[in-house]
């Protein structure tokens, strides 16, 4: 088939993709062309300030990062779409200090990874099928392959990157869960420039509790709550304890205060999606292996493993001076197991300090 051809079909057919993306609750954002080079020097750049900390799988498969067509041969299009997933409008910030502290919004609904990836096949399934055409090779991708997913929003002209680092969409805020399928078939692109930007607004820089904002545009992941609290594996340094008192899991803080976010709209999960019961963090510090497949499997929060979830309960417990924290310390004391043993220690030490 001659390349104007499948542009002429793409065109048509875009349409419809996106409303097969819409009806299974997701947003369609756009389509724009494989290419990331303008963000991939940013990203060059954050990494040798160090910003990564020892995220070191964000060093590897730097060709993917420039191009999704690393990612899939002959890719000719990205198409982005998102999960809104924005917390009921009355949640606060400062979170108010509470046996229960919060876990991250994203992470209070099934895991998102897979159902995008989920409801994005469908939708291509539909498709398909009305097409008639499987010839087009697919990848669905939702985290799960090195690109820069929030340089294919940015293109799509919808938002901005704000200095929070998180895509914003000009209406609906940056609580939004991006996915984007790479195809081979060529759809037509198109990309635009968003005018919109923070301006003088620094909120998010302001209050984030640990300072990991400093630099605009760029996260120090080494002081982000949300890299302490999910991707670390080893013990999590005291002077971020107050925040991981707020959220024992990731973080929205940087969110929450965003003007963008206030004033969104149609932003909120789509209503065949069901927001988790979550167990009380007593029973998340006192868990076995069972319980904790029990209580989280299939949920984001596996991210963290049992032992990272357990020390975070139990530092927002020492923090929060939670009524069963003495109970919570008995059933791990005598857990040499990393980072129980490590934090066990930090307590003791943190106790003595505060009570003496
Ligand atoms: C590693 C990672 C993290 C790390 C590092 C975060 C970071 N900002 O890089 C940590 C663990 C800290 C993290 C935290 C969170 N993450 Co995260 N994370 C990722 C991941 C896997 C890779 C990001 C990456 O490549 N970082 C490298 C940096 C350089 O790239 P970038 O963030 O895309 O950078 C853009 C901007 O910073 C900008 N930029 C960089 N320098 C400059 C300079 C100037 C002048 C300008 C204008 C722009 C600019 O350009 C880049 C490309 O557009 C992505 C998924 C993916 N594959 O993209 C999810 C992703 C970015 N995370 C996501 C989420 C939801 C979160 C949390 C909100 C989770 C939570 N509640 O705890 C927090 C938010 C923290 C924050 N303020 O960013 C979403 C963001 C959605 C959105 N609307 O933006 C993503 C896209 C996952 C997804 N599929 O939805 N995350
Ligand atoms: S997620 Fe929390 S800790 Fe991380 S940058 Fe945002 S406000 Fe700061
Ligand atoms: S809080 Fe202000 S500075 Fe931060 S991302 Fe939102 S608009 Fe930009």
């Amino acid at each position: 088939m001659a390349d104007e051809e499948i542009a002429a079909i793409g065109t048509k057919h875009l349409v419809d993709l996106s409303s097969y993306l819409e009806r299974q609750g997701l947003i369609y954002l756009g389509c724009v062309s494989p290419d990331t080079r303008e963000d991939f020097q940013k990203y060059q750049n954050w990494l040798k300030a160090g910003f990564h900390g020892s995220l070191n799988y964000l060093e590897k498969n730097q060709d993917c990062r420039k191009s999704a067509s690393a990612a899939l041969d002959g890719a000719k299009s990205v198409i982005v779409f998102a999960l809104p997933y924005a917390p009921a409008q009355e949640e606060s910030y400062p979170a108010p200090v509470s046996e229960e502290p919060r876990i991250a919004a994203y992470a209070r609904i099934p895991d998102y990874h897979t159902l995008m990836k989920q409801l994005a096949l469908m939708a291509i399934e539909d498709w398909k099928g009305e097409v008639g055409d499987s010839s087009y090779e697919w990848r669905v991708c939702v985290d799960t392959v090195p690109i820069l997913e929030r340089a294919f929003a940015r293109k799509t002209g919808l938002g901005f990157i704000g200095k929070n680092t998180c895509f914003i969409h000009e209406e609906k805020g940056s609580f939004l869960l991006l996915g984007e399928i790479i195809t081979n078939a060529h759809f037509h692109i198109t990309e635009k420039t968003n005018e919109l930007g923070c301006g003088s607004c620094n909120l998010c820089q302001a209050e984030c509790p640990t300072g990991a904002l400093q630099n605009d545009y760029q996260i120090d992941s080494r002081k982000c709550l949300s890299y302490w609290t999910i991707e670390q594996r080893g013990p999590i340094p005291e002077e971020f304890w107050p925040g991981v008192a707020q959220y024992w899991f990731g973080c929205d803080i940087c969110q929450l205060v965003c003007p963008f976010n206030r004033q969104a709209k149609n932003n909120t999960l789509p209503k065949a999606v069901t927001p988790l019961e979550f167990p009380s963090l007593f029973e998340v510090a006192t868990m076995n292996e069972t319980q904790y497949r029990k209580y989280f499997g299939g949920t984001a929060l596996t991210r963290a493993k049992r032992n990272g979830l357990r020390r975070n309960a139990l530092i927002a417990m020492t923090v929060n001076q939670h009524p069963k924290l003495q109970q919570a310390l008995d059933y791990s004391t005598n857990d040499s197991e990393s980072p129980i043993a490590e934090t066990l220690v930090q307590i003791k030490n943190y106790l003595a300090r505060v009570t003496r």
